[in-house]
């Protein structure tokens, strides 16, 4: 058993000005809050320390020196630099210290990562997994991608109808709390993670102003923008048929209505759907609107109001649009190759 190091107390004076310096200290922290000089602590201590002088039934502030006792720590006393310390202080920065190395952890989006893990279910031909995509990659939440190619099917299989009953995706994993819904994702990682406010505002007009655009959403420019989409490129796929005039220009007229009405309610005195800065609406828009392009069309090109929208989005996530509609734009450039 190691000599214990020659403890000596404080003079009143000084034990005073320490007590001062530490007592805030040790009343923001619930370790600090325990009774000093409790008595287990002090059995133990005593256990191992049999010949200390100093843990007394209360705090002393000392000065810990070397084990070479009292006398030779006087002669030393100008030479060396004293440490104070007490029982209360050590405990308070072991609690400091360790509520900073938690701190720095838990910001730390490497190693969050390996503690949690988020994982979602996207085929980036989806309109709203891109929605989702363009969040998580645009703010750096670490994030794992399982593919569900919903050409093959996978999304069809027992395994993945088992996360999602509804067979569709998008779909979310954040450890164990499992999520649908394209809207609910995005709101759910913009509360959740640590990314910028303006995402979806938790003040609660701009909130709801976000609310009112996605509520919309899912019965206008998702359905209107869809219905193009699926007459001029899923339909001929899938029936090797060509398109339906007709039925075609009915979808785009559809669709013109809700781009003026977008233009006109939403982006009427700014520059986003829901305010002067990015938020969730905007991104399930654009991915939307997108869509169409697939064939080659730019169903904005009567639109002048939202490309300038458009290229605003675009501009707010950087490199983030162009991963997400890396597989669009193939198949866009390959129509175009053909025609
Ligand atoms: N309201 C849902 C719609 C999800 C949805 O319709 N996903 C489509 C792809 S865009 C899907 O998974 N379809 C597969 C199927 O219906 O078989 C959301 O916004 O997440």
């Amino acid at each position: 058993m190691p000599e214990p190091p020659q403890l000596t107390p404080l003079d009143v004076e000084k034990q005073r000005f320490y007590s001062q310096l530490l007592s805030d200290v040790r009343a923001s922290h619930p370790i600090a809050k325990v009774e000093p000089g409790h008595p287990a602590e002090e059995t133990h201590f005593g256990r191992l320390y049999p010949r200390s002088r100093s843990f007394g039934h209360r705090p002393t502030l000392m000065a810990i020196e070397g084990n070479d006792g009292p006398d030779a720590s006087i002669k030393k006393k100008k030479k060396k630099k004293r440490k104070l310390i007490s029982r209360g202080e050590l405990s308070d920065r072991i609690a400091v210290t360790t509520a900073l190395i938690l701190c720095c952890l838990v910001t730390d989006p490497v190693f969050m990562a390996t503690v949690r893990s988020l994982e979602v279910y996207l085929d980036l031909l989806s309109q709203p997994c891109r929605a989702v995509h363009i969040l998580l990659t645009c703010n750096r939440i670490p994030h794992k991608v399982q593919t569900v190619a919903l050409r093959k099917g996978e999304n069809r299989t027992a395994e993945f109808t088992k996360l999602n009953p509804m067979k569709k995706v998008p779909v979310m994993v954040d450890n164990s709390f499992t999520l649908t819904e394209s809207d609910a994702i995005l709101k759910y990682l913009a509360s959740k993670y640590d990314i910028p406010e303006h995402w979806y505002p938790w003040q609660p007009e701009r909130r709801a102003r976000v609310d009112e655009y996605t509520a919309w959403h899912h019965t206008n420019t998702r359905p209107h923008a869809a219905e193009v989409f699926i007459l001029e490129v899923l339909v001929p796929i899938q029936t090797s048929s060509q398109v339906d005039q007709v039925v075609l220009d009915g979808a785009l007229a559809q669709l013109d209505d809700t781009l003026d009405k977008l233009e006109s309610m939403f982006l009427r005195r700014q520059p986003f759907l829901c305010g002067d800065d990015i938020t969730v609406a905007d991104l399930l828009a654009v991915c939307e609107l997108m869509q169409p392009a697939a064939s080659g069309r730019d169903v904005l090109l009567k639109h002048p109001q939202l490309q300038r929208w458009r290229s605003r989005v675009q501009a707010a996530v950087g490199d983030s649009f162009h991963q997400a509609h890396a597989i669009l734009f193939t198949i866009r450039d390959r129509h175009r190759a053909k025609l």
